[in-house]
């Protein structure tokens, strides 16, 4: 806990206007501005290895946004107006969120509203547009007091159609792609309305483009939501179809900041996107990719190369259609130019953005694995050896790829031949000849040759943050 005498230092070095108190009142109120950052201003709360004066900018820095947000003195101090404003009473809801409210905040005054087709596309049987736009419904009125009732005749709040170019509202439509729908603001007569572009293809599965997915979009527009800079949300603006249509935690805080939460008493969560800069991240697996990093976390990678200094975040399924979420371990064998992913007892191949044809194929015969393993934790390749690790809890496997077959002798303890890191590992890669354990949000870097750690760093630490 060296996180005290770091906002004591700040406090010191601009205390102008606040109030002379006695000690004590200053350390909860370092605690209590400390927490406040880490909960609406997603400040790191553990003792990253960053400098002290850094860590001093970065709190002034989330002060600057407070103050700002709130309208108060820029000061990137917590003065006493600041104080007083971090202890009054306020809703859960991070002030840097990533989803928007429509301009002006339009909302819906009723919490029971009313919907109607008023016709259907040809691509799809009625029954399938009936039951995406349904769901789409659903989606919203699970985490929200709203609920929605279809109408078969006269004017609903909100009116559903497919339409093509000039449709008479001043936003024409543009032929096949680009545009796919759109939805207005809540509000009388146009308001809440939602007219899908016919001229694209609906369809309810991967192929382009998902009804329910476009659905569940455009009626976040028709309940107030504007576009949403997370990437996992629903309000992102491309569309992006991962295969299943979910709420996303920011969806759900966008929407319940407007109608508040669902009278419900069990509230779920939605999934969080990762965040790349989140000193507490940890990784499912990870794995070398023609030259590149590919970390795996959830429904998401992580990209990072060397050409680009951001990392890029985005679905699995963007580049891999048919891999699970949550794989479990992945490796490279880059003269094969084959990456292999691993979840359960089951394992894919792919080449570059191709799955390999035959897969998912199962690891007992493939590898020689004996029928008590049920996953693998993690995998790497060795290119001097021609040898992959497999790691499972606390043991590990030596495979050799020319010989296909598991080598002697095997399982043998992670702790004897891979001292220090650890009892289990979460996933691991090879670079320039070394190994890079994770384990939580712990890094290792190894030098097999030594059978030494060199280095110990945060798990985040490919994403150049600051
Ligand atoms: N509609 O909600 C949209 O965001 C439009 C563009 C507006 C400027 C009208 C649109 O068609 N966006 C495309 C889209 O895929 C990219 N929207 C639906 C989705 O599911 N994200
Ligand atoms: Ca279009
Ligand atoms: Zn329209
Ligand atoms: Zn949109």
């Amino acid at each position: 806990m060296h996180r005290l005498p770091l906002l004591l230092l700040l406090w010191g070095a601009g205390s102008h206007g606040f109030p002379a108190a006695s000690v004590n009142r200053q350390d909860d109120d370092v605690e209590m501005v400390q927490k406040y950052l880490e909960n609406y201003y997603d400040l790191k709360s553990n003792g990253e290895q960053i400098g002290r004066q850094r860590k001093n900018s970065l709190v002034a820095e989330k002060l600057k946004q407070m103050q700002e947000f709130f309208g108060l003195k820029v000061t990137g101090k917590p003065d006493a107006e600041t104080l007083d404003m971090m202890k009054q009473a306020r809703c859960g809801v991070p002030d840097v969120a990533s989803f928007a409210l429509t301009e002006g905040n339009p909302r819906w005054e009723s919490t029971h509203l009313t919907y109607r087709i008023e016709n259907y596309t040809p691509d799809l049987p009625r029954e399938d547009v009936n039951n995406a736009i349904k769901k789409a419904f659903q989606l919203w009125s699970n985490v929200t007091p709203l609920t929605f009732t279809e109408v078969f005749e006269g004017q609903a709040d909100i009116m559903i159609s497919f339409v093509w170019r000039d449709h008479g509202d001043n936003s024409p439509f543009d032929g096949p792609g680009g545009n796919l729908a759109h939805a207005f603001q809540p509000g009388p007569r146009l308001g809440g309305d939602v007219h899908f572009d016919e001229e694209e293809v609906w369809t309810s599965d991967f192929r382009n483009y998902n009804l329910y997915r476009v659905a569940a979009h455009e009626l976040g527009h028709s309940l107030g939501l504007s576009h949403s800079t997370d990437i996992g949300a629903l309000m992102y603006p491309s569309y992006i179809f991962s295969g299943e249509v979910q709420l996303s935690q920011d969806d759900i805080n966008g929407i319940q900041t407007i109608y508040g939460p669902s009278k419900n008493p069990s509230h779920p969560a939605g999934p969080q996107t990762p965040k790349v800069c989140d000193s507490k991240l940890t990784f499912d697996a990870i794995t070398t990719i023609r030259g590149e990093m590919m970390f795996f976390k959830d429904r998401f990678y992580i990209r990072t190369s060397a050409y680009y200094p951001e990392p890029e975040l985005n679905f699995i399924a963007i580049f891999w259609p048919n891999l699970p979420n949550g794989l479990q371990a992945a490796y490279e064998v880059a003269h094969k130019d084959e990456v292999r992913f691993f979840k359960g007892t089951k394992y894919w191949a792919v080449q570059g953005q191709n799955m390999l044809p035959g897969y998912p194929k199962d690891i007992y015969r493939s590898f020689g694995f004996p029928r008590s393993v049920k996953n693998i934790d993690a995998a790497v390749f060795d290119e001097d050896t021609g040898k992959t690790y497999f790691f499972v809890a606390n043991k590990y496997w030596r495979y050799d790829e020319y010989r296909r077959s598991m080598d002697a002798g095997y399982p043998k303890m992670i702790a004897a031949d891979f001292p220090g890191i650890g009892q289990k590992v979460d996933a691991v890669f090879q670079k320039d000849g070394f190994f890079y354990f994770f384990h939580r949000t712990r890094q290792y870097k190894f030098d097999p040759k030594t059978k030494r750690i060199l280095t110990l760093q945060k798990a985040n630490s490919w994403f150049n943050c600051r």
